[in-house]
């Protein structure tokens, strides 16, 4: 058989769940061949849209995703979402073509290797025909054991040859490995007044969640989680929301008062602590980390664990001793009156435009529970973040490893396709949809079960309020209105713009019939901008 179509097969065979990518001469016979060995493919309309559909698959579903492209511009067009989803240890893989070695002058030749490196991503290679099914078992358990994005280069003329299709022997599962002494934890949480827990993506990982709760029980610790992780402990009477810049009033007051803290596979960076400044100067800090570098990484710490965040909590309830700590009637209903949405503000935008927290509570009331929210980069990130409630962990994509505009929409395909009985949310910025434009040809013909909000304020917002208080010219950060409603009615999507609250009933037209994807032309006002964005700028 030859390598191409043995390798589609076999990477099939290995739990490759979905393809996202775009055909070229390179890549079309394995991708054929996975097709044909039941795996969905999915075309995007640019490479850095279909890696970014993989990126969201792969975070929502917790399955193997696969970005099938052309060697050469092909894989350079996926650099930016690869970055993200190396940045976000997302396990994934990349199927590239490669120059053959002796093709020394052809135009698609570059080190593609040296290219995938420098950005964090594996790079894995079908060497010859002998070794092929090795090598394509090697990168798809690269990918799955070490949570790594991975590229696996496929040169063109080893595609060609022949080789014997049978995969090597599988190697076993490992389970995670069983924490070191936690008594000196023990002993910090048996000892605190007023612990509060921080989750992040390594406790949503390890499936931590029901352990963690069941210790903050136990304990009487608050619980919050990373940006990442929000939706984790959704549903808990002592759950503050997320720590950080999108913490409310209430949440950043009771995680400052806390005398304990310990963060299960977070990594309590700028963002969790508003750069230290949400844990009290006094408190004793822990980390419990799959990783001994993340200990310490960001700021000092008391006491560390190296260990999975599940066995380490669960461990953990076996040694404490049930007090109430922090908890309480009286805190549980401060909390449920702290949240976001009933916190006051003056809803008085400019005229024919939105408050942007009026229209994200005016949504997260009308749109199902069983929602999955996806939020791109920019000025506007905090609202969907604060202000839209999730079901779960898996609810909630946040791919801001890269700090990068534009990946929300691909992501938010992805996320999508994963989980078609949810109603997908994508939260972008006018400024980040116009970045993806490409991708809302693929939204509009694959059709999911989608809502895009654009909180539209004409404008890189993000630069305009940072440097316009400083005096300096921002013009070069605004333009002229775009109609959204109208390109997404060219794309075979329906659109909605929505200057005030009652137009927003169009929303609730359409998810009473939602025949195709909805792109809502939120039109914000763009003098409002969040407190946590001054915050943010000074990790710059
Ligand atoms: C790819 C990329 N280019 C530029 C930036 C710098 N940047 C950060 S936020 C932002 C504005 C994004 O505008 P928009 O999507 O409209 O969101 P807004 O800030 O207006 O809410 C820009 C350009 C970035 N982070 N990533």
């Amino acid at each position: 058989m030859q390598v191409a179509e043995a390798v589609g097969r076999a990477l099939a065979s290995l739990g490759v769940d979905v393809v996202f990518g775009l055909l070229g001469s390179g890549n079309l016979t394995f991708t054929n061949a996975l097709r044909d060995a039941g795996v969905p493919f999915h075309s995007a309309r640019h490479e850095g849209g279909a890696i970014c559909m993989a990126d969201g698959y792969a975070r929502v579903s917790g399955r193997l995703s696969a970005c099938s492209v052309h060697q050469g511009p092909g894989l350079t067009n996926t650099v930016t979402g690869l970055t993200e989803a190396a940045k976000s240890r997302t396990p994934l893989i990349v199927l590239a073509p490669d120059t053959p070695a002796a093709q020394l002058r052809s135009n698609f030749r570059i080190d593609q290797d040296a290219l995938v490196e420098a950005v964090g991503a594996v790079a894995e290679r079908v060497h010859g025909p002998d070794t092929a099914m090795a090598d394509v078992a090697r990168a798809v358990r690269r990918a799955r054991i070490e949570r790594r994005a991975v590229v696996l280069m496929l040169p063109l003329d080893v595609q060609a040859a022949e080789c014997d299709p049978a995969l090597p022997r599988a190697l076993p599962e490992l389970a995670p490995p069983r924490p070191g002494a936690v008594d000196e934890l023990a002993e910090l949480l048996a000892g605190a007044e007023r612990p509060a827990i921080v989750a992040g993506r390594g406790a949503v990982l390890a499936g931590a969640g029901p352990a963690l709760r069941e210790l903050g029980e136990r304990c009487g610790a608050v619980l919050a989680t990373t940006a990442v992780a929000n939706g984790l402990f959704a549903g808990d009477p002592f759950a503050l929301g997320i720590a950080g810049g999108f913490s409310s009033p209430l949440a950043a007051r009771l995680l400052g008062e806390a005398d304990v803290v310990v963060a299960f596979g977070a990594a309590l960076n700028q963002w969790t602590t508003r750069h230290g400044t949400l844990i009290a100067s006094g408190a004793r800090v822990a980390q419990v980390d799959l990783d001994a570098d993340a200990i310490g990484a960001h700021r000092p710490v008391d006491s560390g664990v190296v260990g999975d965040a599940r066995a380490t909590a669960e461990a953990l309830v076996e040694l404490l001793p049930a007090t109430p700590g922090r908890r309480s009637n009286a805190l549980a209903a401060a909390i449920a009156a702290g949240a976001w949405r009933e916190v006051p503000y003056e809803d008085r935008p400019a005229p024919g435009r939105l408050d942007p927290r009026t229209l994200s509570i005016a949504l997260d009331e009308m749109l199902p529970l069983e929602r999955t929210v996806v939020v791109d980069s920019g000025a506007f990130m905090g609202w969907p973040s604060m202000y839209l409630r999730v079901p779960d962990a898996a609810g909630f994509v946040f791919p801001q490893a890269f700090q990068c505009v534009g990946l929300g929409l691909g992501n938010a395909i992805g996320a999508a396709l994963a989980r078609p009985d949810r109603l997908t949310v994508a939260a972008l910025g006018d400024g980040g949809a116009l970045m993806a434009l490409p991708e809302l040809e693929t939204l509009g013909r694959l059709a999911p079960d989608l809502l895009v909000v654009i909180y539209d304020d004409a404008a890189y917002g993000a630069e305009v309020h940072h440097f316009r208080p400083m005096g300096q010219a921002v013009d070069l950060a605004q333009f002229p209105d775009t109609d959204f409603a109208a390109l997404a009615e060219a794309a075979g999507c329906r659109g909605l713009e929505a200057r005030t609250v009652d137009d927003l009933e169009g929303v609730r037209e359409w998810l009473a019939d939602r025949d195709r994807p909805l792109v809502l032309d939120a039109r914000v006002d763009p003098g409002i901008c969040a407190d946590w964005l001054e915050e943010a700028f000074r990790g710059h």
